[in-house]
């Protein structure tokens, strides 16, 4: 059997008061969760580089959204980059230096990065990364 809410009925101004007082922080909350912009915001991801080796060396992405890639070579004596050849993408940086490039991996996949300065792939520079669909 339905409740019966009789006392509203007696006092209209207060039930409109509440459902006016309601609306307003539904509206307020529907505010705070719009972004600016709209876009999505690049994911960072820190990889560091030393002789010769890169920390993380396995590296996961999501496909078609935006990335920044932040090589932190601040430790190492030369400099170091990384080389995505299936995206044509690179980034390098001085030794002492931290570079960062945002991109977008749109084809899923496994992907070698190396470092493609003379002999550094060979002396252990290389790297996976995994870019997965949504
Ligand atoms: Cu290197």
């Amino acid at each position: 059997m339905p409740a019966r809410c009789g006392r509203e009925f007696h006092r209209p101004l207060h039930f409109a008061v509440a459902i006016l007082a309601l609306l307003a922080a539904a509206r307020a909350q529907a505010d705070r969760a719009s972004t600016p912009s709209g876009a999505p915001q690049p994911v960072e991801i820190k990889i560091v580089s030393t002789e010769f080796k890169f920390v993380p060396a396995k590296l996961w992405v999501v496909a078609g959204r935006p990335v920044t890639l932040v090589l932190d070579n601040s430790k190492a004596e030369t400099e170091h980059g990384i080389f995505i050849p299936a995206f044509g993408f690179r980034l390098a940086a001085k030794a002492g230096a931290i570079a960062r490039k945002t991109a977008v991996f749109d084809k899923p996949g496994e992907y070698e990065f190396i470092c493609d300065l003379p002999g550094h792939r060979e002396m252990g520079m290389i790297g996976m990364m995994i870019v997965g669909a949504l």
